[in-house]
């Protein structure tokens, strides 16, 4: 099973994300259902493994965190390919994905050392945008450029199942932690 694990959104970020989203007429939208923050990509995994993954995400409660989206950007360089909100890495998050890629690798998975850049995908573009694709994505940014939410509370991390489809991957949650404990 493909899976990872994920910072799930408050509702109150939920809204004001699916609205900017409506502005983006060109790329595949993330469902408002699916909007995540990912703190570990697991990669394929067992059953065992994930069962593993899941009992030690259930001993990491220490309290919820603040999730403040800082700007909206893309990535993938020249051509970028994602549509994303940056987080604002406070200790809290970056303490919490360590944590949680402890917890992956405890259940022997191999973590590759990747800066941590926390952020919320909201759009993914094919790997060559078509020239329409390019001016639209360019438009949205100049419209929506300085894009901040205040902070909302974050409370629970869920692992989840990507099922990679033609049309998008579909994202299964097969357990959730509060992090209130
Ligand atoms: O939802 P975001 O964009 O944060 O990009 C993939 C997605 O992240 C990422 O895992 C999340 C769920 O699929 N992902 C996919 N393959 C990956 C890989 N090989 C990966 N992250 C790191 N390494």
């Amino acid at each position: 099973m493909r899976c990872f694990v994920a910072l799930d959104l408050p509702e109150a970020l939920i809204r004001p994300l699916t609205r900017l989203q409506a502005g983006l007429e060109v790329g595949r939208l993330v469902e408002p259902e699916n909007l995540h923050l990912t703190l570990a990509f697991l990669g394929d995994i067992s059953d065992a493994t994930a069962r593993e993954v899941a009992a030690g995400l259930a001993e990491l409660p220490d309290g919820p965190i603040e999730l403040e989206l800082t700007g909206l950007d893309v990535m993938g360089g020249r051509k970028p390919n994602l549509v994303l909100m940056d987080a604002r890495p406070t200790q809290a998050l970056v303490n919490l994905q360590d944590r949680v890629r402890r917890v992956a690798q405890d259940a022997g998975i191999h973590m590759e050392r990747r800066r941590f850049r926390p952020h919320v995908t909201l759009a993914r573009f094919q790997k060559h945008m078509t020239p329409k694709e390019e001016r639209g994505l360019a438009g949205f940014l100049a419209f929506n450029a300085p894009y901040a939410l205040p902070p909302e509370t974050a409370d629970s991390v869920s692992l989840n199942r990507s099922h990679l489809r033609e049309e998008g991957a579909i994202y299964e949650p097969l357990a959730e932690f509060l992090l209130t404990g």
